[in-house]
């Protein structure tokens, strides 16, 4: 019987995403796509997940689109634009959507929509032996799953055009340098720290965390005025929260605050 292409572990408030497929450095194929899918679905109607871990098993992150699955064929000219509305552009604007932070704990290397795929968590922390590779300019392709959009966003117009056109692999701590990503740490504490920053998530005001993600996501598109309108409205939104009430208690009465996170709901607008 196949491997499990993905495998999922419920903790305490968070929930552990694995890529499976460690013989073909953890590359999509069909299954995997649907697997991952189900399990990013399953985690947003699950009120009592508050972060995602999403990570690789063996010694690679995400090979990208696995170069021999049926997929990834050449020769029909609507099939890769299919393969993308079908899989990867639901899941990048999955991911950017989850109401909870999304943290990718790259383990090793990343390439193709691997990559791509990482740079649309809301936190990216990796291995210092990981590295990046938009490797799709040695297959004929253009870096896909927002990759166009994520690059010069996150390292500017030249460093973008650089990864984008030569493939040549980022490491992990140049990426860091970079502003690509959050963090590197050694490749031994990756998933201590990975875990540790969950866990700081799943006990963390997360309706808040989720209106200032809207509001960093929504910032691209926006002038300033705009952006200010918007800020006005999810902060009134975040005001209404009991977590926003629980905070400023626990901070007058000097104790740690505690969050209920999803399960609570804004009370009607004001
Ligand atoms: O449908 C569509 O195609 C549209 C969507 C496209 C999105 C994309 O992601 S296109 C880009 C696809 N990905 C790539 O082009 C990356 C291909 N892989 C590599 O360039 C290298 O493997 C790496 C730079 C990632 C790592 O190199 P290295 O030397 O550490 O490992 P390796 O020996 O190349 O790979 C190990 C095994 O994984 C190897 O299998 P083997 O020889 O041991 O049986 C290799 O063939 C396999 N593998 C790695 N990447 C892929 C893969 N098999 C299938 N597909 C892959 N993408």
């Amino acid at each position: 019987m196949d491997e499990m292409p993905i495998l999922i572990e419920r903790r305490a408030g968070y929930r552990i995403v694995t890529l499976n497929r460690p013989q073909r450095l953890n590359a999509c194929n069909e299954a995997m796509l649907r697997a991952l899918r189900d399990a990013l679905s399953e985690a947003e109607t699950d009120d009592g997940c508050r972060a995602l871990l999403l990570t690789g098993a063996g010694r690679g992150f995400c090979a990208g689109q696995d170069l021999a699955d049926e997929l990834a064929k050449a020769g029909e000219t609507s099939a890769l634009g299919g393969v993308l509305e079908a899989y990867y552009n639901p899941l990048v604007r999955k991911l950017r959507e989850l109401p909870f932070p999304v943290v990718a704990a790259v383990n090793g290397v990343a390439a193709g929509a691997g990559a791509n795929i990482a740079l649309a968590c809301d936190i990216v922390l990796a291995a210092r032996s990981a590295s990046f590779v938009q490797a799709f300019a040695k297959v004929g392709l253009i870096p896909d799953s927002g990759g166009t959009w994520f690059l010069p966003r996150l390292v500017g117009s030249a460093r973008a055009r650089g990864l984008a056109l030569t493939a040549e692999p980022l490491p992990a701590e140049k990426a860091e340098a970079w502003g690509l990503i959050w963090k590197t740490f050694d490749d031994g504490a990756l998933m201590t720290e990975a875990e540790k920053l969950c866990t700081e998530f799943a006990a963390a005001p997360t309706i808040g965390l989720a209106l200032t993600k809207r509001a960093l996501d929504e910032s691209w598109g926006n002038d300033l005025e705009t952006q200010l309108d918007l800020e006005r409205e999810l902060q009134r939104q975040a005001s209404l929260t009991p977590d926003y009430a629980e905070g400023v208690r626990a901070f007058m009465e000097k104790r740690k605050p505690v969050f209920g996170g999803r399960t609570v709901r804004a009370k009607p607008g004001r």
